[in-house]
């Protein structure tokens, strides 16, 4: 099977330029001037498929870094399946995900590890990898590591808040940077400070203040920018290498740029809805149906921020120059009914999270038409930088010969409407982005060289996408 997109603007991280892919079975094959020929042979006419990409962009398939694909949480799980996120992701341009495996105080890793490759093996529509997340550090969990590296899963998330789910306290996210720091694994970081969130928490749900409004304001940017600042500190007294994620707050953000203006191996992630939405918003909320408790669609952690304390403007610009380096979702869905409303009289009951894997390339796509970022850099931030990040490129995150033909034809020219009902595949009964307008559209969507997505339908098959063996990062200084 060979295909042949010709005339697009391929858009790489390192540049731009008109030119024909052509695809041979499930690699890229040649990247080429428009209308060349190869050996004498006719492109066009001898492969089986051609794609009309005139006036269109020809991009690496978005690589999502975050999900939480059917992750039990919060007294429930969330709603999307390996199947159904996978095939939201499609639609959205994005072809490949790093999904978690989660263990839980008391569990063990490697049970774990198995437990989730049985639930995402033959059900993924893209490809797949993992991380791992450590809570209480066991002896064994130690060993595991070094196993996992082996098998492909080569960064390891840890959490500073969460007490009792995921907690691990700075002595045990010590004894697990040791390790990092000696098998070359990345260590990833929930920074906020988990104790003081509880105390305020406590004390807020004790006045009565049980609205959604009260998660944003139980989870102050003071408390992320501690333990971002704790977890750098920590990764610098053991060498491991540093990555933060779902950074929202404008002060993580200096903490991480200091780190890097420092020489050290520290990186930072933000996520759509810490650049369009804020806990403004979410003061806002009202509607018929919900009431104040509309708020709940946009509780996750860590939490949206004041658009008037300036933290999306600065997200926006770190990530023009590199303070932060990649946008992930942090994709974990709950419903309104039946999930989130079981906090409808406790705030801190409401399961945390956001569902947008389906919109991160759109969005980001219109932070380019904004002037936010330009068209490279798009493509750096959702594709070329996750793939580096997490040992991936090559394979993944560029088009170029010997790549995986994991490509997006984006439409500059086309619209997108956001919303249940319009562009939603995502397994939720509402959309954060409800009535967002993008200036852009996913076309067609090739995994592997095969048309998963074309004008918005599915043509793939569950079982498509496939696990990917990740190696060390190739990002670190
Ligand atoms: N944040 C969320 O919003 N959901 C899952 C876990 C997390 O850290
Ligand atoms: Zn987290
Ligand atoms: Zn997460
Ligand atoms: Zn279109």
């Amino acid at each position: 099977m060979k295909t042949l997109i010709k005339n697009g603007t391929v858009v790489n991280a390192t540049g731009t330029g008109l030119a024909d892919v052509l695809i041979d079975g499930e690699t890229i094959a040649a990247v080429l001037a428009p209308g060349s020929t190869l050996l004498g042979f006719d492109l066009e006419r001898n492969v089986d498929t051609v794609i009309e990409a005139a006036g269109k962009y020809v991009i690496p398939g978005g690589i999502d870094a975050h999900t939480h694909m059917q992750m039990p949480f919060g007294g429930t799980e969330a709603s999307d399946t390996f199947e159904t996120g996978t095939r939201a992701a499609a639609h959205g341009g994005t072809t490949s995900i790093v999904d978690f495996v989660v263990q839980y105080a008391g569990e063990n890793v490697l049970d774990q590890y198995k437990a989730w490759h049985e639930k995402a093996a033959g059900q993924c529509a893209i490809d797949y990898g993992f991380h791992q997340i450590l809570s209480d550090v066991q002896d064994s969990s130690l060993v595991a590591m070094d196993e996992l590296v082996a098998e492909g899963v080569s960064s390891f998330k840890m959490f500073m808040a969460y007490k009792g789910v995921f907690l691990s306290d700075d002595g045990q996210i010590v004894k697990a940077m040791q390790k990092g720091a000696e098998n070359g694994a990345l260590m990833m970081m929930h920074a906020e400070n988990g104790s003081v969130i509880d105390l305020l928490v406590e004390q807020a749900v004790r006045a009565g203040n049980t609205s959604p409004y009260n998660h944003g304001l139980t989870r102050p940017w003071q408390a992320e920018e501690e333990a971002t600042h704790r977890a750098i500190m920590l990764a610098n007294l053991t060498g491991a290498p540093l990555y933060v994620v779902h950074v929202s707050a404008k002060q993580a953000v200096d903490q991480i740029a200091t780190a890097r203006d420092n020489g050290q191996n520290v990186f930072g992630e933000t996520c759509p809805q810490y650049l369009y939405l804020s806990l403004e918003d979410n003061l806002g909320a009202q509607s018929d149906e919900w009431g104040a408790f509309e708020g709940a669609k946009w509780v996750c952690s860590t939490p949206l921020r004041s658009k008037a304390e300036g933290h999306q403007h600065h997200m926006w610009q770190a990530l023009r120059t590199n303070d932060i380096q990649m946008v992930s979702t942090d994709h974990c869905p709950f419903c309104m009914k039946g999930q989130k409303d079981m906090g409808l009289t406790d705030f801190s009951k409401i399961p945390n999270g956001i569902g947008s894997v389906e919109h991160r390339m759109d969005l980001m796509y219109q932070g380019v038409v904004d002037g936010h970022i330009s068209l490279s850099r798009w493509v750096e931030l959702t594709s070329t930088t996750p793939a580096r990040m997490f040992g991936m490129y090559g394979k993944k995150g560029v088009i170029q010969p010997g790549a995986d033909g994991d490509i997006v034809v984006y439409d500059p020219n086309g619209h997108t409407s956001i919303g249940v009902g319009k562009t939603h595949h995502m397994n939720m009964d509402y959309s954060a982005y409800e009535g967002y307008e993008i200036d852009g559209h996913v076309d067609t969507v090739l995994s592997r060289g095969k048309v998963v997505v074309d004008d918005n339908r599915y043509l793939g098959t569950k079982g498509d996408g496939k696990f990917f063996k990740r190696g060390l990062s190739q990002y670190l200084i």
